[in-house]
């Protein structure tokens, strides 16, 4: 069985990080995880992608939403709003003790990779996700007026109806990575670049000091996921903002929303990039960026094809299609 280290959060790659929990021993897996999203709210320390992660791993996240659990309720949220305060991030009241604890263990002086460790396992993961370091990071997005928001407040609180001039990650250059992060990457059979919106979960951590050069030193297959898969119905306006958002952000880069140009964003980091069998039509603009294009079903939500992916990255680890 390899030894895999997935590289994103979020709800997209959390649902391939769950698909490949369900196949290589969990004991394999290693998990590194942006934090850029991360806030403090309400005097709470709140993790997003990490949560997200841990939820997902554990059989408790809400399968509809992606985030927080599965039948939640929002009872502390309604007390807020009837105080005067109404909230724009919902945290569930289930949601909420993992920000107490993980709060209070900060307090204490624990350290961010600690406090995940204890969660998770009090939450039954057996995979190991650490954060992509220990430091604050914080994902800014800079609007047209000049305004700067935290990258939730774009994504939730303004509903990504933001003219964005540009995004940054402040705090990134005193960010080094969290312990065992690039030890992970060193004994990996397979690092993966999950599905993750690229420029809010995976561009944090691949500026993380000596993440990059961990992956161009890397003795293993390197391998991204697409975050886009094109000509597929947008089903929620959930959906719809987060694929704004990813396109916003993309744009702010001038990277227009295609896989492709995803693949020129992470050029010299991997050294295959799997695209979705609806966007075979990628594969060579792909190719002339200088990555191995692949072709498979990345939907980790069409039914019973859904091990495709899984299976696809499974013998990239092992050697079989490079
Ligand atoms: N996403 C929303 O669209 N609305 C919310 O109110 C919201 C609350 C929330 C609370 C805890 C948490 O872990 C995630 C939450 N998310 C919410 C999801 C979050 O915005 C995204 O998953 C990511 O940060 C994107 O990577």
């Amino acid at each position: 069985m390899p030894r895999i280290v997935g590289l994103g959060g979020g709800i997209g790659a959390s649902r391939l990080w769950q698909a490949l929990a369900e196949v290589v021993d969990p004991a394999l897996l290693t998990f590194v995880v942006n934090t850029g999203d991360d806030m403090w709210m309400h005097g709470l320390r709140i993790c997003p992608d990490l949560d997200t992660v841990c939820y997902r791993l554990s059989g408790r996240a809400d399968p509809q939403r992606g985030w927080g659990l599965q039948g939640e309720t929002f009872h502390c949220m309604d007390a807020l709003a009837e105080i005067g305060d109404p909230p724009w991030f919902n945290l569930g009241d289930g949601d909420l003790a993992t920000h107490l604890f993980r709060t209070g263990a900060l307090r204490a002086g624990a350290g961010l990779a600690e406090v995940t460790a204890r969660l998770a396992n009090a939450l039954g993961v057996r995979a190991k996700i650490l954060p992509m370091t220990e430091r604050e990071v914080v994902t800014e997005v800079i609007a047209t007026d000049g305004s700067v928001l935290h990258y939730e407040e774009f994504l939730v609180r303004h509903e990504t109806q933001v003219p964005v001039a540009a995004v940054r990650y402040r705090g990134i250059d005193d960010a080094t990575p969290a312990a065992g992060v690039l030890e992970a990457i060193r004994q990996a059979d397979l690092v993966v670049l999950g599905p993750s919106n690229p420029v809010a979960s995976i561009l944090p951590i691949l500026a993380v000091k000596g993440v990059g050069a961990a992956l161009r030193n890397a003795t293993c297959p390197v391998v991204a996921v697409t975050p886009i898969v094109s000509g597929i119905p947008i089903e929620s306006p959930d959906e719809a903002r987060r694929a704004r958002s990813r396109a916003v952000l993309l744009a702010s880069r001038d990277v227009p929303a295609r896989a492709s140009a995803v693949a020129g964003l992470y050029r010299d980091l991997c050294d295959v990039f799997v695209v979705d069998e609806a966007d075979g039509n990628e594969a060579s603009a792909i190719a002339s960026v200088g990555i191995k294009p692949y072709t498979a079903n990345t939907l980790l939500t069409r039914g019973d094809a859904d091990d495709s992916l899984v299976n696809t990255l499974l013998d990239l680890s092992a050697g079989c299609l490079t």
